[in-house]
């Protein structure tokens, strides 16, 4: 079965197709890395769920083929819950997404003498074909920390300390991020559902 990952995220597509390559799931992955000139949804929803919903059934739409897609961000305790669902945009000043090195510029200057650093990464995952809908979620715990660490991942990874391995994310493999991740998490939850179907 052919399945499209849908997010144009090249970082998301390499660690997604490791683990869903690497699952008991017959599928073949297809993502938009391969489609640049297809215009995105609107992400409009309130939540981490209701966007990947909102990519799925755009891409299945548009598609008509199975879809992944995922939406995720950095939750930030200090800063009631930002950037969250804007993670992507957070030092944006047109709503279109900014480049990573400003967000996590922004999120270091928005941080800058606050000691309680708590904060998680998030990620919800959608599969729709048309009639069937899994949902799943994935989240890993952490602390935003005082200076970029590493050269790992992508987006605030380097800012990002991986309570699960006591490390900085920005100092792990690929597959050590996989295994921890709020994305792996996800993904491993929708795979075990896809499983079953
Ligand atoms: P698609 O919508 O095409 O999937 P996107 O990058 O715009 O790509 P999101 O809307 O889900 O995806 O935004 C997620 C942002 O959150 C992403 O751009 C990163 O800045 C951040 N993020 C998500 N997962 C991350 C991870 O594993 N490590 C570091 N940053 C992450």
């Amino acid at each position: 079965m052919k399945v499209l990952l849908a997010t144009k995220n090249k970082h998301k597509v390499k660690e997604l197709t490791h683990i869903f390559e690497n699952s008991q799931l017959e599928i073949v992955l297809l993502n938009l890395t391969d489609f640049p000139e297809i215009e995105e949804p609107v992400e409009d929803g309130h939540t981490f769920i209701e966007n990947a919903i909102i990519k799925a059934k755009y891409y299945y739409a548009h598609f008509g083929i199975p879809v992944i897609s995922d939406d995720s961000g950095i939750v930030v305790d200090a800063l009631d819950g930002a950037p969250g669902i804007y993670s992507a945009r957070y030092a944006s000043v047109n709503q279109a997404n900014a480049s990573s090195a400003d967000n996590r510029k922004k999120l270091l200057a928005e941080m800058e003498g606050i000691t309680q650093r708590n904060a998680h990464f998030e990620c919800a995952m959608v599969y729709y074909d048309g009639t069937t809908c899994f949902t799943s979620t994935g989240k890993t715990e952490g602390l935003i920390l005082e200076k970029e660490v590493g050269h790992n991942g992508f987006g605030y990874d380097t800012l990002f300390y991986a309570s699960e391995y006591e490390k900085p994310m920005g100092l792990l493999s690929e597959d050590e991020k996989n295994q921890i991740s709020h994305r792996g998490k996800a993904s491993r939850a929708l795979i075990q559902q896809l499983m079953m179907k």
